[in-house]
């Protein structure tokens, strides 16, 4: 049997939802990191997913999409223990919701001011793997880009401010814990896993702070991350 891996990117959300888990279930998987401009080539092997993350067990299977990539890891590693609520309604619709929702949450947040998306691509193209010039292009030609047509785009349709939305997600989801430090109650599940990545993904850019005064928010965030091994 060969070694288990997870292709990533850096920054990719949905790469920190697997990497919490495989950490918290203390899974040896070697994390390889794909060129952020050559997706199609590194995935060369997923037959046309060409997208992030892609697990591989190490006796040839390889699972793509981050969310069934979780239920994998959970059923084969840890006899299915955080998802077994899957099939409730109170599960399947928040995990549902976590994974439009707070996706689509994390773009306007990172990068839906001129300012914000100026550092966010700097600290990008720190972060990921590029060729030489394409590291200099994506820092200087990435953001107004990122800024002008897809983040701003959005901020305006949603109509509250990237730190209002990612607030009303918060008190949303903890709000539903029903007086319990998680989703899942006393322990996690996968649901506040998956939760868990999209907001760690935004915890290596300044624009973090804007979630730091949630207060129930930050209790949940700060205890899943005692979660972790
Ligand atoms: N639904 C997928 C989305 C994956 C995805 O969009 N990944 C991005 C990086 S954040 C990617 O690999 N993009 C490269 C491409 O589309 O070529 C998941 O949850 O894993």
């Amino acid at each position: 049997m060969s070694q288990a891996a997870l292709h990533v990117l850096q920054t990719c959300p949905f790469c920190w939802k697997v990497r919490g888990l495989i950490e918290h279930l203390n899974l040896d998987v070697d994390e390889i990191q794909v060129n952020a401009m050559r997706t199609k080539r590194d995935l060369a092997f997923t037959d046309g997913w060409n997208k992030v993350p892609v697990f591989t067990d190490g006796e040839g299977e390889v699972v793509v999409d981050s969310t069934p990539i979780m239920n994998y890891i959970d059923e084969k590693y840890n006899n299915g223990t955080l998802s077994q609520d899957s099939g409730s309604e109170r599960y399947d619709a928040m995990l549902a919701h976590i994974d439009e929702a707070w996706k689509r949450a994390t773009i306007p947040i990172l990068y839906g001011s001129l300012g914000a998306a100026l550092s966010t691509t700097r600290r990008v193209s720190q972060m990921e793997k590029f060729g030489f010039i394409s590291r200099r292009l994506y820092a200087w030609a990435g953001f107004p880009v990122m800024w002008g047509i897809i983040a701003r785009k959005r901020v305006k349709k949603d109509g509250r401010t990237p730190k209002k939305l990612w607030h009303d997600l918060l008190t949303d989801f903890t709000s539903s814990f029903d007086g319990h430090a998680f989703f899942g109650g006393d322990q996690p599940n996968l649901v506040d896993f998956a939760a868990f990545g999209y907001m760690r993904s935004i915890s290596p850019f300044k624009q973090f702070k804007l979630l730091e005064d949630h207060k129930s928010g930050m209790e949940w965030y700060n205890a899943m991350e005692l979660q972790l091994k």
